[in-house]
């Protein structure tokens, strides 16, 4: 019954997301230049931008979500929310965003170059964006 090895195998990846420097973060235990942050959602400027405007947005509470990957219907909200505030954000002239749009990633895995397992959601913008990524 692969659908029941498949919520046995879910599960014990659900389980594994560490503390990682984010934590740090929104601990204030490190300064990070925030942007935004609610009682769910912190986002704050990348160290290494990738673009004029680079903001990470992500889940104050990590809920075992290390990636997408990891993701289940409890993670609905945050995902929503992690979404909205992203579209917003990328709105946000003083930030460097222009009117053109924005590019929003999440790099979910090894092969996608994830080096943090805290999920986050990029919000790039500022200049116009090739396709496709590298
Ligand atoms: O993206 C992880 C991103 O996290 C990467 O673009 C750098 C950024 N980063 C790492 N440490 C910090 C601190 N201390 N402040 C701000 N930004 C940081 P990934 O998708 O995992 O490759």
């Amino acid at each position: 019954n692969n659908g029941r090895w498949d919520e046995i195998w879910l599960a014990g990846l659900r389980d594994t997301a560490p503390e990682t420097i984010f934590d740090k973060l929104i601990g204030g235990d490190i300064p990070a230049s925030v942007v935004y942050e609610d009682d769910k959602v912190f986002a704050f400027k990348d160290i290494n931008p990738a673009a004029p405007a680079h903001i990470l947005v992500i889940p104050k509470d990590r809920m075992n979500l290390s990636g997408l990957r990891k993701s289940s219907p409890e993670h609905v909200e945050i995902l929503g929310k992690l979404l909205v505030a992203a579209g917003e954000i990328s709105k946000n002239k003083e930030l460097g965003f222009g009117d053109g749009g924005a590019r929003i990633v999440i790099n979910d895995g090894e092969d996608a170059g994830q080096e943090v397992p805290h999920l986050h959601v990029h919000v790039l913008g500022g200049r116009s964006m090739v396709w496709p990524p590298g």
